[in-house]
Formats: C-alpha cells, structure tokens, sequence
C-alpha cells in the first residue's frame, strides 16, 4: 500500500533549519550526515501506518520439546497471547518434527481461525522447520507442511517451499546450529524462495541484538550477512518460549506496519518487509524516504535524505540514533527525547546500490531496529520494486 507524501513533515523540518544540530562524520568514504530535531512538531498521524506487535514463533504442547506442564495447545497459545500477553497477533510454530500424523496441523488451523477476531487479534498456523546441523526456519501461510524427516536438507526444504509463493518464512536463532559451518549454507542465495523468505531473527528468548550483531564471519550481523548475500530481508522478533507464557517471557516484538488488523494487511506487511525488531514491547518506528516505508526499495539520482519518527506511549526516553549503512555503523547521533521526536539522515548518491536502516535506543538500554531502505542510482529518481 502506497503512502502519501509526508508533506506535513516536510514543511516542519524545514522551518527548524535553526534548530539544526552537527552532523557526524562518518567512518565510510563518502560522507553521511544524521541531522536530528528533538523537539520538531510531531507530523500528522496520518502520514504513519500504526503498528501491530507479535512474532511468529511459538510453541505448545504438540512440540515434543515444550517445558509447560498442563498439555497447552494452540487454542490455550492464542487466547493467552491475547489476553495476558497483550499481543495483536501470533503464530503458533510447533517443531513439524513432533507431527505424527495432520492432526495437530488441522488443530492449529482450527484454533487459529477461533481465535482471529479481525480489529482486535489474528491468529496463525505456523511451523518450525527443525534441521539440526543446517538451521530452522518459520513458515506461515501454507497449507501444507514439512519436516528435517520429510525433506532432510535445506536445499530440499527450499525445493519445497518453492511451491507456496505466498508463504512467509524465517531464519531463526542463526548460529545456534552452526555445528559442520553449515547453518542455513551460510546464506547461499536462493532466488526463487528469496520473495516468501523475509525475516531473520535477531532477537529470540532472551538474546539481544548483541547476540546476531556478529554473523558467521564475525564482522557484520547475521541479518547484513544474509542481505549481503542477495537476500531481501529484515530482523525478527521470536519469543520462543517452550513455556505457558506466550508474550510475557520478554518484551521482544516485530512490529507490522500496517493500515489495519487483519490477516491479509499483516501478510502484506510481511511481504513488503514493512516490519520492524523491538526490545520493548510497545515503542513505535517509521523509517521512511520520500514517503517509501522501511522496507521498500527506491532509486535515487542525487543525495538524498530518510525521515524517521520514533515514539513510545509510555514516554520513555531515547538516547541515541545510529544509521546503519550496508551493515555498518555510518553515524551515531545523540538523542534526548522524551516520549517521541524525529530525526533526518542525509545520505550520498550511491554508487550503485546501497541499503540503510536505523536503530534507536531508549533511556532504558532497549532497542528498536528499522527494515532496511535499498537504494539503488538511477538518473530518474523513480520507485522501485523487487
Ligand atoms: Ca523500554
Ligand atoms: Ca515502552
Ligand atoms: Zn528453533
Ligand atoms: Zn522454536
């Protein structure tokens, strides 16, 4: 879904040209600057999709590893999730490994579809693809499902896949199964699954992000690492849990974008990459350029430049800004926000294509990670797409 210009924002950044703070430099070749305006006029709502908060791996009882004690299934999952754990939205992701037959498939189909009340929660079928030496993954949006017993590989787990284009799946915890340097072939591209594989988990239990942020080679995160390889992909948040305390185990969310609380807008945020990671279980980001949200992919013709808001509806505070460029630190800026503010990131013409996102820490030391922007030269400036 197309957003309209943020006009709104723009004519407010521009009448606090005095309030302009200095730029940092950068530690790449050509120069990035991050401007920030902690006390800019708060652009209208209505140039911001809301965000629904979840995640996509959950287990229950019918996971042969699960450490709750009262036989919970998915129909216990989701209507904990809802009400104790205050979430918009779940999955339920059970290890397939643990299937004996379709039954708890069908069951978690039916649970989820009881439980999805559109405007207030929606539910969904999920499976965690359990490969003990090459990696799991998530897939929602299926109607099938497989297993490491079924197809023994990931290659042939991706044979697979490669049938459900409108899944949505993920890399999880990577290097928890990194035993033979083999996790996940360390990234090898994949073209025809690289639409339906969106996400990486940089968060899951209770890692932080400083558990992913140094991938298989040790010098940029798991996430840059996969999108340096081709990938088009952002960070997830997985709870993870084993126990009876769906959202309630950490405070660790993705945020969907989206313009409503139904199953299709979420699998369309999904698909869009229009998602961000949050360490707190309520802070807001929108990460945009020229009125493309996180996620998207634009082309540019000139220097050019990222809006991004942040908020919190606790009035938390916020401390720092940092842009990332091509997995790299570019700029780190200071913050001093109570509640909300936003803040402008000045960037160079790429020299071909180069990807940005940001990360915003509050007072309290959580963190909030944007989707990544591609940007790609072109002399026309005109959007595009994957
Ligand atoms: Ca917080
Ligand atoms: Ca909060
Ligand atoms: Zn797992
Ligand atoms: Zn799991």
């Amino acid at each position: 879904m197309p957003l309209s210009p943020v006009k709104g924002f723009r004519a407010a950044i521009g009448s606090c040209a005095a309030l302009l703070v200095s730029a940092v430099a950068t530690a790449a070749a050509a120069a990035t600057s991050v401007t920030v305006f902690p006390q800019a006029p708060l652009p209208a709502a209505a140039e911001y999709l809301p965000a629904f908060y979840g995640f996509i791996h959950a287990h229950t009882s019918y996971s042969i590893d699960y450490k709750g004690s009262g036989g919970e299934t998915p129909a216990d999952a989701f209507a904990f999730a809802r009400t104790t754990g205050g979430l918009d939205w779940m999955a339920v992701s059970d290890h397939s490994e643990s299937y004996l037959n379709d039954d708890h498939w069908i069951d978690t189909a039916t649970a989820a579809e009881a439980a999805t009340q559109e405007g207030s929660f929606v539910a969904f079928r999920a499976f965690e693809y359990s490969n003990a030496t090459q990696g799991h993954l998530c897939v929602v949006n299926t109607e099938d499902w497989t297993s490491w017993l079924k197809d023994g590989s990931i290659a042939s787990f991706f044979d697979w896949l490669s049938n459900y284009p409108a899944a949505v799946a993920t890399f999880n915890h990577p290097g928890s199964y990194d035993i033979f340097n083999n996790e996940f072939y360390h990234f090898q591209y994949r073209t025809d699954v690289a639409p339906m594989v969106v996400g990486l988990e940089m968060l899951n239990k209770d890692s932080t992000f400083d558990t992913r942020d140094a991938g298989y080679e040790g010098k940029i995160s798991y996430m840059d690492e996969a999108i340096q390889k081709g990938w088009w992909l952002a960070s997830v948040s997985g709870e993870d849990s084993h126990r009876a305390d769906w959202g309630t185990m950490t405070d660790g969310r993705t945020g969907l974008l989206a313009p409503a609380l139904t199953k299709a807008e979420l699998l369309s945020a999904f698909r869009e990459r229009r998602f961000f990671t949050t360490e707190d279980k309520n802070a807001y980001i929108s990460f945009q350029h020229g009125g493309v949200e996180m996620g998207g992919a634009v082309t540019v013709a000139a220097d050019s430049t990222f809006d991004v808001y942040f908020s919190d509806p606790d009035g938390e505070g916020w401390n720092r800004l940092e842009v990332y460029r091509n997995g790299v630190v570019a700029a780190s800026e200071a913050l001093d926000n109570a509640g909300s503010g936003t803040a402008q990131v000045s960037v160079p013409l790429p020299d071909a294509t180069d990807y940005y996102y940001v990360r915003v820490r509050q007072s309290d030391g959580e963190r909030i990670q944007s989707a990544p922007i591609w940007l790609t030269k072109s002399a026309t400036g005109t959007v595009a797409t994957f």
